[in-house]
């Protein structure tokens, strides 16, 4: 269980509105700048505070609307995470640039409508601070593999265009995060080999999920779905700049 703190999501905010939407290319060390996506979490298993309690009852009814929810989480934005496979550790290297040749990567691209908030997690004796995603929103999964080197891995455009030009192969899967009913379920496409076709209908998906979160059919659950290390996004702001931007 982890405690919210408001404070400092509201500083999170406006520090990552500094951060570069791509940090330095290479494959080695990650820049750690970046929000990584993490298997989705329930909202109230995660945080102490349960989400009847978090969100603010704005009309006063006693009870919790959807608007009330989406005001809570309140920031939209879509984040694409690359990662290498690296097989001498069994581990995923985040990457930030253009392909090597025959080498495979991870895509993840989430759609979300979300909120920040800081918690303290004990890793093994230490204590290390993280900031968290919560929210709700849709995950595209790509797995490709790459034949030629400099293909665009962090734009999925151009890795339709190199999948169709036989520069590449792939794969991708589609997943709601926070999100469900019987509307949704029949916009989810079934995953599939990587073509104009099949990222077309992604997309297509992506925007009706988003045009029915408001419908009565659908019901929303926040869950946590991306973490990033609190110093990684602390270090690439200055104190003049995070003033500033918390300033209405
Ligand atoms: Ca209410």
């Amino acid at each position: 269980m982890h405690t919210r703190n408001p404070l400092a999501a509201i500083a999170a905010l406006a520090l990552l509105s500094t951060i570069p939407a791509q940090a330095a290319e290479g494959d080695g060390a990650a820049p750690l700048l970046a929000f990584q996506p993490i298997a989705p979490l329930d909202y109230d298993s995660f945080w102490s505070e349960p989400l009847s309690d978090a969100v603010p009852d704005i009309d006063g009814d006693g009870e919790l609307s959807r608007d009330e929810l989406m005001a809570f989480l309140h920031s939209t934005t879509v984040e694409v995470s690359v990662y290498k496979a690296d097989s001498s550790r069994n581990a995923l290297i985040p990457i930030f640039g253009v392909s090597e040749r025959n080498t495979s990567y991870q895509v993840v691209v989430d759609y979300v409508t979300y909120r920040i908030d800081e918690a303290d997690v004990d890793e093994g004796g230490t204590t290390a601070s993280y900031y968290y995603r919560t929210g709700v929103g849709v995950r595209l999964r790509a797995d490709i593999h790459t034949r030629k080197a400099g293909i665009d891995i962090l734009n999925l455009f151009g890795i339709t265009g190199a999948v169709s030009r036989g520069d590449a192969t792939g794969t991708m899967r589609f997943e709601v995060m926070g999100v469900g009913g019987e509307l949704i379920n029949g916009l989810i496409p079934v995953p599939a080999e990587i073509s104009e076709e099949s990222m077309m209908a992604a997309m297509q998906a992506v925007a009706a999920i988003k045009s029915n979160l408001y419908d009565d059919g659908v019901w929303i659950n926040p869950v946590v779905f991306q973490r990033a290390p609190a110093y990684s996004i602390r270090r690439v702001a200055t104190p003049s700049e995070a003033v500033g931007t918390t300033s209405p």
